[in-house]
Order: C-alpha cells, then structure tokens, then sequence
C-alpha cells in the first residue's frame, strides 16, 4: 500500500517551528518552564496556534543549532521534546517532526508519535539515525551543515555554492541509502548554517536548480535568520516580514516546502509565490 507522503508533490507544506530550548536565536526560553522542564500548556497552545495559522507540519526541537550553539546531551533533548510530542500526537492530527541530530532523540521522538525527523547535519553528526527512521517508517529531513554549529560561522568557503551544496545533500542522501532508508527523504540547503549572506541569497534564488540536480523535494528555512536582519536592518524580533517574503520568492523559485515561525504571513507568502510559479509555467 502506497504511503501518503507529508511532503506532497503537489502542494507546498509548512513547517511551523516550536523550540523547547533556552538558547533558541529568537524564540528561547518561551515554552519551558523556570527550571527547564518542558510547560505542556504551553507548547500545546503555540503548536494550535500554529496549526491554526496554516503550519501543516510542527518541528519540535531540543537543541539551538543557532552560529556558536554549544550542543546539549541527548538525555537533555529528549527530557524537553518528549513529552511534548506525546502530548501534541494526542491532541493534533498535524505530523510532527523532531529537529536533531542524534539518533536516540530521534528513536524517543518516534516512539511517543513524532512521524518527520529533521536532521539539520544530513547525517553527518549521527549517520545511524537514518536506520532510526527507517525503522518508523518515518520521513527524513537532510539539511546541509559543514562542520558543528558551534564553529559553522568560522571558516565559510564555496566556489559554485549551490553546486558545492547539491552535491554535499547528494551524498546525504546516499548514505541514508547506505544505511537502508527507503522512504520518504527530502532535501535542505540550510539556510544560514555556515552561510554567509551571499550564499544564503544564492541557495533560495536556485532552489529550483536544486531540486532538480537532486531529484528530491526541498524544504527552506530563511525564517528569522540574520541574512534578513544584514538586508533589512531589522532585529530578529521584526524579521517575520521578510521571513515570509523570503518564503514567497523560494517557492516561486521552487521550494516544496518552508520552515518557519510565524505560520500565517508565511502562509500567505506562499499562496503568492506557487501561484505566480503555477502562472510562469501555465504561459511559458
Ligand atoms: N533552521 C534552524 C533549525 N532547524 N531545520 C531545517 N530543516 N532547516 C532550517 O533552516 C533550520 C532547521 C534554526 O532555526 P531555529 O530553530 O529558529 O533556531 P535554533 O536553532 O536557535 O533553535
């Protein structure tokens, strides 16, 4: 029987963003409780806030990987996701994604109903978590990241970034491959994972390109990150303007999909920029 994948080819999905973190670049701190533990009502009421706004999808993350982040263990991780996609998987019918890098976070987010796992290393810090997700049947997200986040920012080099990125994802995704994942896999350019401005542009003026050298569907996350506030001047808690137009422009461009934190004016963004794509090839 043919698996309804989440990401459909025929529509753009978004990705609604809920950080339990302390140290996330622009929303830490706000669903965790005065000594860390998860507040259930209050992510709750965000991830309904989410849905209701548009999100087709909620990422329930962990870990920062903000430039500089130190990571956090996997006990800690999974002490601040799981009970809340337990909690979210009894309440909601939107899947939910588990963002991390780790293999044992991944296998507790899936166990209490977590179905995406967004790995923003594409596989690079835990390859065994592609197993993980196969073993759900789970979709997987690869991002592309060189190096840590903590040390991302340091040491930027690309020649063709977009043709260095397709083929650094192209590799991801072999080695999901390799590892005996079959499902549903879709690909990230990572958005500001070490990235300077101008490779961050470049990534979502071409994701059209992208996708096509990869064959696989993309996902996008300029939501926030500080190549808007570089562009705009505005402060990361004035960029969601420019988040969603950053998401309008990326679908037209080719996007499948957007990850973001505010689900309405991105929803909107979106409506514009797949139907100005679905015009360009209606007239082309
Ligand atoms: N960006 C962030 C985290 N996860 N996952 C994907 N697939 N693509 C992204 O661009 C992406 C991601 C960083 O944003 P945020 O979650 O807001 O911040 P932090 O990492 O500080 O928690």
């Amino acid at each position: 029987m043919a698996v309804t994948p989440i990401f459909p080819p025929d529509r753009v999905t978004i990705v609604g963003v809920l950080n339990l973190t302390p140290d996330s670049f622009s929303d830490g701190g706000r669903l965790l409780r005065a000594g860390g533990a998860p507040d259930l009502q209050a992510a709750l009421d965000a991830a309904r806030a989410l849905v209701a706004a548009g999100a087709d999808v909620l990422d329930v993350g962990g870990e920062s990987t903000r430039p500089g982040a130190a990571g956090v263990p996997a006990e800690l991780e999974i002490a601040r996701t799981r009970p809340v996609i337990e909690a979210l998987a009894k309440e909601l019918r939107a899947p939910l994604s588990i963002d991390t890098r780790k293999a044992a976070v991944a296998e507790a987010a899936l166990a209490a109903g977590a179905r995406v796992v967004n790995d923003v290393s594409g596989l690079r810090h835990e390859p065994a978590l592609a197993r993980v997700a196969a073993a759900a049947g789970a979709t997987l997200v690869l991002g592309h990241l060189r190096g840590e986040p903590a040390t991302m920012q340091r040491e930027v080099q690309f020649g063709d970034v977009v043709a260095e990125v397709a083929a650094e994802l192209a590799e991801s995704a072999a080695e999901a491959r390799a590892q005996g994942f079959r499902g549903e896999l879709v690909a990230d350019p990572g958005i500001g994972f070490g990235k300077r401005l101008a490779h961050s542009l470049a990534l979502l003026a071409n994701v059209g390109e992208l996708r096509a050298k990869l064959g696989l569907p993309v996902l996008v996350g300029p939501s926030r990150k500080s190549f808007l506030g570089e562009l705009t001047g505005d402060p990361v808690d004035a960029r969601d303007l420019a988040s969603a137009v950053a998401c309008g422009i990326a679908v037209f461009a080719g996007a499948d999909a957007v990850r973001v934190h505010d689900a309405g004016a991105a929803r909107r963004a979106v409506a514009l920029g797949a139907a100005l794509r679905a015009a360009r090839r209606a007239s082309a």
